[in-house]
């Protein structure tokens, strides 16, 4: 039976709340010290909550995704303004969402930042802003007016982390934003044996130069990426819409098909403050749908961590959580 993948944390908030007392004040300063500092707390974690956790992460679930609702995020007029430039300073203070993320993110597994293949500072820090920018790159994170189009995240890089979790501290001011999630496992009995065969056996060339988040077009240097891999009854998922390159008619065929069989399969969750989300990156393709923003210091916003776990390779002995890791193209 296919169990509800939302946990409702709203009765356990005094206990989360001292949770994330017990974390150092200034995330930024010691990063590893701050995550050691999580893991002991997310041992600790509410009985109902850890349980869910640690079920998610034996096997993922049907829809690729679990949903905490209810988390202890700050009022409104106390959260400091969203930010407009991102890393925030090492000085600023931890905010109740992001022990949130660093807690839960230590009871599945390690978190990760990545270098992506050409020196994107940004990619550089474990923990992640996401807020709306007006002269966004089309296919980043920090679009509004524009959906941002199915994608895995770092699919292209050997050692992709597993999830990526969002947490909120503040919605979109309209309730409009929805991050939809497209399951492969919702997917592969919809999709033809033909095209399953070639999203196997294909692979296809992702220039390392184009990220979500980052300006820098180099399309000199390729990964490639079989889209489906792994066991054959549960694959794996690698997929971008936007980047992907295809030249033969099958092949854009298939990578169309996987593209909207994903979208007529997709969940919409729409993040609000005090929600946290966690997208199993191995097997489904998430993208978000347009929304308004004001710059008026109260648009959505957004913390992003990746996390790795012993799946599929991505850890091999020693491996810390706070590791940089350096960039390994997928080929
Ligand atoms: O804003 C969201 O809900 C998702 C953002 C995202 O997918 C990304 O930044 O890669
Ligand atoms: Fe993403």
């Amino acid at each position: 039976m296919l169990k509800d993948p939302v946990v409702d944390c709203t009765s356990s908030r005094q206990q989360l709340l001292a949770l994330a007392g017990a974390l150092p004040r200034l995330p930024r300063v010691d990063i590893y010290a701050f995550l050691e500092a999580a893991k002991e707390q997310a041992d600790k974690l509410p009985e109902h909550i850890g349980r869910a956790l640690d079920e998610f992460n034996v096997g993922g679930n049907q829809n690729g995704y679990l949903s905490l609702k209810g988390l202890p995020v700050e009022p409104d007029d106390e959260l400091p303004p969203t930010p407009t430039t991102t890393p925030p300073p090492a000085d600023r203070e931890l905010l109740n969402m992001e022990a949130m993320l660093a807690i839960v993110g230590r009871r599945l597994g390690l978190h990760t930042a990545y270098d992506q293949g050409y020196g994107n500072r940004r990619a550089r820090e474990v923990l992640h802003e996401l807020y709306p920018t007006p002269d966004a790159h089309p296919l980043s994170g920090e679009t509004s007016s524009t959906q941002l189009e199915y994608h895995s995240d770092l699919y292209h890089h050997a050692l992709q982390p597993q999830y990526i979790i969002l947490s909120c501290s503040r919605g979109d001011h309209e309730g409009k934003a929805a991050t939809l999630v497209g399951s492969i496992r919702n997917a592969l009995p919809l999709l033809s044996d033909e095209v399953i065969e070639r999203l196997f056996e294909r692979k296809f060339a992702r220039p390392v130069g184009i990220s979500h988040g980052d300006r820098i077009e180099d399309s000199s240097s390729l990964a490639y990426v079989k889209p489906l891999y792994g066991d054959r009854d549960d694959p794996f998922l690698g997929f971008d819409r936007s980047v992907l390159r295809a030249d033969e008619q099958a092949d854009k065929e298939a990578l169309a098909e996987l593209d909207s069989t994903l979208d007529s399969v997709a969940k919409a969750v729409r993040l609000g403050a005090g929600d946290l989300l966690i997208i199993d990156n191995l097997r489904v393709a998430h993208a978000r749908t347009p929304f308004e923003a004001r710059w008026d210091g109260k648009d959505r916003w957004l913390h992003r961590a990746y996390v790795r776990t012993a799946i599929n390779g991505q850890l091999t002995g020693g491996e810390r959580a706070g590791d940089v890791v350096e960039f390994i193209a997928r080929r």
